[in-house]
C-alpha cells in the first residue's frame, strides 16, 4: 500500500495537473493567484516561513508566505514534521544566532536577498535591513514559486531604485472616482473606520509589487479630508497599510486654511496661514506617526493656489513643507499647470517652474507628468525632466486609461512608461535618461470596486507593471508583461507566447487608430472617450482637438519648431535638434511639425496616404488582438476568457469608429481622395459629429 505522504504527493501532483481552464475565475486574486504547482520531488515542498523578527512587516510576510505555500503545495505533508522545510525571515542580526550569515550591505532600507542555504531546518533565507525589505523579498520568493522556477540555487538580490513608489487615487469622498473606470472608490467613508477585507487585499497586491505610498484622495481635493472627522477614518487605513510597508498621503486643498480653518486668506506668507498648516500637520502626526505627506494641485484647472496672492509655486509649496518637516513629511507639488497664458500648452509648465529651480524646500518634490500635455497615447517626455537640477522631481504616470479607451479593449501601458524612463534628457549631458533624473514615481491608480479591481482583466497588468517599473525602471516592458502573464493567466508557454506579444502591440494599436504620427488630444470633450477632431469651439483653447492637430488646407500638425511655438527650445540643444528634424523622430512628426499633406514620409507615401494607412493599421491591429485571443481559448479559464473576448470585440468597433470618423474629418480638410487600397468611411462626417453613444465607460447613464 502507498504510504500516506506518498499518496498525498500523488494527489498534489494530480491536482497540479488539472487544467486551470476548469476552474471558474473572476480575476479578484490578481497576480497573487496561488495555484498548485507541479511537485515532482518532496524537497520542492515548502511549508512556511519563520519570522525571526517581531517587526509587523515580517510577521505579515510570514503569514502571506504561509497562505501562498499552503495553496501552492497543499499544506503540510503528514509525517514530514521532523524535516520541516521552512524559510527563515530576518535581518542579518536576527539570523546570526541561527548560524546563518548573510551580507545585506548595499541593500538599503528596502532591498532584499533571497538565497537557498544549507541550513538546519531552513532551506531558504529571506533577509533585508528592515521589515520592508524582508516583506518585498518574501513576495519575490513567492513569485519564483508561482512561476515554477527551481528553488535549488536561489540567489536574488534587489533594491528599489526610488525610495518613493506611490499610487495616487483620484477618489472623491462621495466614492466617485475622477477618471475611474472600475466602479466606485475602494474607500467606504460611510463605514470607515470599519475595515473592509478589500483594503487588505489592495494592500497585499500593492505591496507585492513594491508600492510604498498611497494618496487616497483626488488631487482636486475636498478640504474635508483634513477635518478631524475624516482623519479619524484615515487612521484606520493607515494602521491597516502599515504592516504592508505602505504609508498614507493626502491630497490637500491649498485653500484649506480658509475652508476648514476659517481664516480669511490662504496666503502662504501670512503667519496665521503658516500656523494653521503647522497645527494641522502636528494633529495628523499625532494620529498617524508615519504619515507620508501631502500632494497639492495648485493654480491648475481652477484649483486654488499661491498665485492668487501673487506668490510663487515655491512659496506655496514651502509653507506646507515647513509644517511637515519636523515630522519627516514630504510635499508633492504638481507641475500640471496651463491656461494662464496664451503660450503653447506644451510650454507652460516649463515656463512657470524652470525659474523656480532651487527655490523649493528640501522636502518638496515637484511631480511632473510624463509628457508636456496630459497622458496621451504618445507624448515626448516632459521638458522639465533633467532641467530642474536643484529640485527633487517625481515622474507622474497614469494607470487609469483616461485617453486610451478607458475600460474597453486592451492597452498595456508598460511601453509608455519605459519610453519615458529611458528617454535621454541630454541634461547635463547625453546619456542621462529620465529614470536617472527623478527621486520618486507616482501613478494615478486604476482600481475600484469592480470584482476584478481594474474594470478589465488586462488593466491589472498596468497596476503590476507600475509597481515593478517603479522598483526597477530598467526592466523591459516585455519582461514585466511576461511575468504578469505567467502569474495571472497561465504558465503554459503556448499562451504566454501569444499573450505577451498582444500586450506589447496593444498600446501601439491605440496610437494608430486614435492619434497616429504624433497627433494628440483628439478625444471627445470632457469625458475623453471616442473621437472628436472637429471640436474647435471650447472656451479654453487647449481643450479643443483642433488646437492640437492644426489641420488646414496646407497640412496638419503643431509647429513647435523655431518657426512655430518653439517649444523644442525648452529641451536641451541635442534633444531639440532631434525633434526639429522631422525624419529623425517620425513617431512625433505631427507633435512638432506642421506638415504639408503631400510631404513624403520615410515610407515613400505622402503624409495624407501615410496618415490613412496608420488608421487602417490600427483597425487591423485591433482585429489581430481579437484573433490572437481567440487562439488561446483552450488554455484560459472560461469566465476570464469570455470577458476579454468581449473587451476586444468592443475595441474592434472603437477602432473602426475612430478610424472612420478621423479619416472623414481630415479628408474634409485635406481634400485628398481616400487612397485606393483603403475603405471609404462607413458614414459621412456629419454622422460622427452628432454621435452621442449612451453609457460611456466613465459616465453614469
Ligand atoms: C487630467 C484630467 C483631470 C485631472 C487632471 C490632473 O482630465 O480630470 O484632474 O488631469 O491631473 O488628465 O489634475
Amino acid at each position: 500500500m502507498m504510504s500516506t505522504p506518498a499518496l498525498r504527493l500523488l494527489l498534489l501532483t494530480l491536482f497540479a495537473l488539472t487544467p486551470s481552464a476548469a476552474a471558474a475565475e473572476d480575476g479578484y486574486e490578481l497576480w497573487l493567484r496561488y495555484r498548485p504547482v507541479r511537485v515532482t520531488r518532496p524537497t520542492e515542498h515548502l511549508e512556511g516561513a519563520d519570522a525571526y523578527s517581531d517587526d509587523p512587516r515580517v510577521v505579515t510576510a510570514a503569514l502571506e508566505f504561509k497562505r501562498a505555500v499552503t495553496a501552492i503545495y497543499g499544506g503540510p505533508v503528514p509525517g514530514r514534521e521532523l524535516q520541516r522545510d521552512y524559510v527563515a525571515l530576518g535581518t542579518p542580526a536576527d539570523l546570526k544566532p541561527l548560524g546563518i550569515n548573510v551580507d545585506a550591505s548595499g541593500l538599503g532600507p528596502e532591498g532584499y536577498l533571497v538565497r537557498t542555504i544549507d541550513g538546519r531546518g531552513h532551506r531558504i533565507v529571506v533577509a533585508g535591513n528592515s521589515g520592508a525589505g524582508i516583506l518585498y523579498g518574501t513576495f519575490a520568493l513567492i513569485r519564483e514559486i508561482q512561476m515554477g522556477h527551481s528553488l535549488d540555487r536561489l540567489n536574488l538580490r534587489s533594491r528599489p531604485t526610488y525610495p518613493l513608489r506611490m499610487l495616487d487615487h483620484w477618489d472623491n469622498l462621495d466614492r466617485t472616482v475622477e477618471r475611474g473606470y472600475a466602479g466606485q472608490s475602494l474607500w467606504n467613508w460611510a463605514s470607515l473606520p470599519k475595515i473592509d477585507e478589500r483594503y487588505t487585499d489592495y494592500a497585499r497586491a500593492s505591496a507585492s509589487v513594491g508600492i510604498n505610498g498611497v494618496v487616497i484622495n483626488n488631487v482636486n481635493s475636498d478640504p474635508r479630508i483634513l477635518s478631524e472627522e475624516y482623519l479619524r477614518k484615515v487612521v484606520a487605513l493607515a494602521d491597516l497599510f502599515r504592516p504592508w510597508g505602505i504609508r498614507i498621503y493626502l491630497s490637500a486643498r491649498f485653500s484649506a486654511p480658509i475652508d476648514l480653518g476659517g481664516l480669511r486668506t490662504a496666503d502662504p506668507l501670512d503667519p496665521a496661514v503658516r500656523d494653521w498648516w503647522r497645527a494641522k500637520a502636528d494633529e495628523i502626526y499625532r494620529l498617524i506617526p508615519d504619515f507620508g505627506g501631502f500632494v497639492v494641485k495648485a493654480n491648475s484647472e481652477g484649483q486654488p493656489g499661491p498665485q492668487e496672492y501673487h506668490r510663487t509655486h515655491a512659496e506655496g509649496a514651502n509653507v506646507i513643507a515647513d509644517a511637515l518637516r519636523p515630522h519627516g513629511g514630504t510635499v508633492f507639488w504638481r507641475a500640471f499647470v496651463y491656461g494662464s497664458s496664451d503660450a503653447d500648452r506644451a510650454k507652460q509648465a516649463y515656463e512657470q517652474f524652470k525659474p523656480l529651480d532651487g527655490k523649493f524646500a528640501g522636502n518638496v518634490i515637484l511631480q511632473i507628468k510624463n509628457g508636456p500635455i496630459d497622458f496621451q497615447p504618445r507624448e515626448p517626455f516632459h521638458p522639465l525632466f533633467g532641467q530642474m537640477p536643484r529640485t527633487r522631481v517625481a515622474l507622474e504616470v497614469q494607470l487609469t486609461r483616461e485617453y486610451l479607451g478607458q475600460n474597453t479593449g486592451i492597452a498595456y501601458l508598460g511601453p509608455i512608461w519605459t519610453e519615458v524612463l529611458s528617454a535621454d534628457t541630454c541634461s547635463p549631458k547625453c546619456g542621462t535618461p529620465v529614470s536617472s533624473t527623478i527621486a520618486a514615481i507616482a501613478g494615478v491608480a486604476n482600481v475600484g470596486t469592480d470584482r476584478n479591481w481594474t474594470g478589465t482583466n488586462f488593466d491589472q497588468a498596468n497596476w503590476y507593471a507600475f509597481g515593478r517599473l517603479a522598483w526597477n525602471p530598467h526592466l523591459t516592458a516585455n519582461e514585466v508583461a511576461t511575468e504578469w502573464t505567467r502569474l495571472t493567466w497561465t504558465r503554459d508557454p503556448r499562451a504566454v507566447r501569444t499573450i505577451v506579444p498582444m500586450m506589447m502591440m496593444s498600446r501601439e494599436a491605440r496610437v494608430n487608430f486614435m492619434t497616429p504620427l504624433g497627433l494628440a488630444h483628439q478625444m471627445a470633450t470632457d469625458h475623453h472617450y471616442g473621437p472628436a477632431p472637429w471640436v474647435c469651439d471650447l472656451q479654453q483653447p487647449s481643450w479643443n482637438p483642433c488646437y492640437y492637430h492644426q489641420a488646414d488646407a496646407g497640412g496638419i500638425g503643431y509647429d513647435r519648431t523655431a518657426t512655430g511655438s518653439n517649444a523644442i527650445a525648452e529641451y536641451m540643444p541635442e534633444v531639440a535638434r532631434r525633434f526639429a528634424d522631422p525624419k529623425a523622430t517620425p513617431e512625433y512628426l505631427l507633435w512638432f511639425h506642421h506638415v504639408p499633406w503631400d510631404y513624403r514620409l520615410n515610407s515613400g507615401l505622402t503624409l495624407w496616404e501615410g496618415l490613412v494607412a496608420r488608421y487602417d493599421e490600427g483597425v487591423a491591429d485591433a482585429a489581430e488582438l481579437a484573433r490572437s485571443w481567440a487562439s488561446v481559448r483552450p488554455l484560459i479559464d472560461a469566465e476570464r476568457w469570455r470577458a476579454v473576448s468581449d473587451d476586444l470585440a468592443r475595441e474592434q468597433l472603437e477602432a473602426l469608429w475612430w478610424r472612420d470618423a478621423s479619416v472623414a474629418y481630415f479628408q474634409s480638410i485635406s481634400k485628398r481622395p481616400i487612397p485606393a487600397n483603403s475603405p471609404q468611411p462607413a458614414h459621412p462626417l456629419s454622422h460622427y459629429q452628432v454621435l452621442r453613444p449612451p453609457n460611456l465607460p466613465g459616465q453614469r447613464p
